[in-house]
């Protein structure tokens, strides 16, 4: 992956809503992270906790895991990949925060969920900027018949629920790519699950979610993760993950810049 790779990225989701970047994973490193993943999916289903929701998906060839961070010091590595921060920010800006991580294992016989935009399931319309996205790792190549993420190309122009078309389903596309590759999705894009109409193909994709910081985030943190995991945490991830005291001060450069001028117009220094 080049600096040019990644410019165009950015440039494609800032337009189109969507991007893919090949090769942030070696194909080795693809298959570790794979492997990593069923064993969280092992060790969740020996804690008792259920892998198939009936609430997202028809039915258990969909195999969800939840709360990643906690379960492999990988997938905390992953969540704050160079590039995926570098795309978080360039639609986001500085600030965000890590609003979940979870997986999503589409096996063969897997159906499609519901219709939906991330940022709808978190912020009430009008959707006029985007404050959310998702970094889609690629854990397996995915194409359109293993079941790769349906979306409607277009869709994070949409500001209201009553913008999505009767004829929504028909405009769906693939987003296809190779393992190793992430996928950024702007959190206004209406996507769903595909269905999994292979004999005998896993795809296994990543859901990195990440927010603008002040839309609190899906998952607590602060509860989801173990004081053990929390203290092998450094200040950058710990401050990503919302788990200081301070939430809502006032967080961007230009918040700052902002304050920082109305102090000096009053002919005070600038405090905090
Ligand atoms: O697994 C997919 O392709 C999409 C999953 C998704 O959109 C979700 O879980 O909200």
């Amino acid at each position: 992956m080049t600096g040019d790779t990644l410019a165009e990225a950015k440039a494609a989701l800032a337009e189109d809503g969507w991007c893919v970047v090949p090769d942030v994973l070696e194909p080795a490193a693809a298959a570790q992270a794979l492997e990593r993943l069923w064993a969280a999916a092992a060790e969740v289903a020996r804690r008792g906790v259920p892998t198939f929701m009936p609430v997202l998906d028809p039915n258990a060839s969909n195999v969800r895991v939840f709360y990643l961070l906690e379960l492999d010091a990988l997938f905390r590595e992953l969540i704050r990949h160079p590039a995926a921060v570098e795309l978080v920010q360039s639609l986001l800006g500085r600030s965000f925060l890590i609003s979940n991580f979870t997986a999503n294992i589409a096996r063969p016989g897997s159906q499609s969920m519901a219709l939906h935009s991330d940022q709808s399931l978190v912020v009430p319309e009008p959707w006029i900027q985007p404050w959310a996205l998702n970094i889609i790792w690629c854990l397996t190549d995915v194409r359109f018949e293993n079941g790769a993420t349906l979306f409607i190309p277009g869709s994070h122009r949409w500001t209201r629920r009553a913008d999505v078309p009767a004829d929504a389903d028909r405009r769906l596309r693939p987003f296809e790519a190779k393992a190793g590759s992430i996928i950024a999705m702007d959190g206004r894009v209406w996507h769903t699950s595909g269905a999994n109409i292979t004999a005998d193909q896993d795809r296994a994709l990543l859901f990195g979610y990440y927010s603008r910081a002040f839309l609190r985030p899906q998952v607590n943190w602060n509860a989801a993760l173990s004081p053990q995991t929390q203290a092998g945490l450094d200040p950058q991830m710990r401050g990503w993950l919302g788990l200081d005291a301070d939430a809502n001060t006032g967080e961007s450069a230009a918040d700052m810049r902002y304050l920082a001028d109305q102090f000096a117009a009053r002919g005070e220094p600038a405090r905090r």
